[in-house]
């Protein structure tokens, strides 16, 4: 039921992730809340016109209403939003900060956000990123990573292109080179500021193949749109596999030396 009134009544984009699904619910529980102080006030409404019509009362009332059921009311709401924002909203939001899938579990990919697209990083086949150092950042190195460091000798550096396994939890670790953005993928249900300065690990569980994208949710200047260039594409392990091995090769002539 509340799939379907979210899916088809407020027509609430696919979600193709783990948690993107408590997000939705609670978003179809307020909806549910807010139709029904929609019905509640256009009743009230429609008495009012009708109670208080002039032929009625042809001289305005000044003492205005006596009894308490509208301070009753308006408890129930406030309780009703309360237990939303105790019970259901302030949990999903625990569950995704406390409970951050271990780095050897998962996906783990370095963002760099910059005006107008994203640096993607992965370590490479030995599965270790190489040093960083803000020392070492430059136009072409905006992750700062050693060079003299072996380990990020294999790292892979690509530009709006996100690839990762099915089923896995993806963590990632989100900052920016310039201003602030906002790594938002709809379908996963994330959005994260990314933060000059700031590491931010941002995470999620793909249950879906297929190619979502990737936007901006701060306006970050002039080209803030063009930053929904960047694309994640969820698929098999074998098919990430394969492309990260392509990747690999090709990350020799974006070598950093
Ligand atoms: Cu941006």
């Amino acid at each position: 039921m509340t799939k379907w009134f979210g899916e088809k009544i407020l027509g609430l984009p696919p979600v193709a992730s783990v948690s993107g699904r408590s997000v939705d619910d609670l978003m179809v529980y307020v909806h549910w809340l807010m139709f029904a102080l929609f019905i509640g006030w256009t009743i009230y409404f429609l008495y009012a016109i009708y109670r208080f019509r002039s032929s009625r009362h042809p001289k305005a009332d000044y003492q205005g209403v006596r009894g308490h059921t509208s301070n009753y009311l308006e408890l129930a709401v406030a309780l009703v939003e309360a237990v939303l924002l105790i019970f259901v909203a302030m949990p999903i939001w625990a569950r995704n900060v406390s409970q951050m899938p271990s780095p050897g579990e998962s996906t783990v990919i370095q963002i760099v956000a910059q005006q107008f697209a994203w640096n993607v990083r992965y370590p490479g086949p030995d599965g270790v990123f190489g040093k960083q150092d803000m020392k070492f950042v430059t136009a072409g190195n905006v992750f700062g990573v050693d060079p003299s460091d072996p380990a990020g000798k294999d790292d892979i550096q690509l530009l709006n292109e996100i690839h990762v396994p099915v089923n896995k939890p993806v963590l990632i670790y989100l900052s920016s080179k310039d201003v602030i953005h906002s790594l938002k993928i709809i379908a996963m249900r994330v959005c994260q500021d990314a933060i000059p300065g700031l590491r931010i690990p941002v995470w999620f569980t793909p249950t879906q193949e297929g190619v979502y994208q990737i936007n901006c949710a701060q306006l970050c200047g002039n080209g803030h749109s063009a930053m929904s260039g960047g694309f994640l594409t969820v698929e098999s392990q074998a098919d990430y596999e394969k492309w990260l091995k392509s990747k690999g090769g090709a990350a020799a002539t974006q070598s950093f030396e």
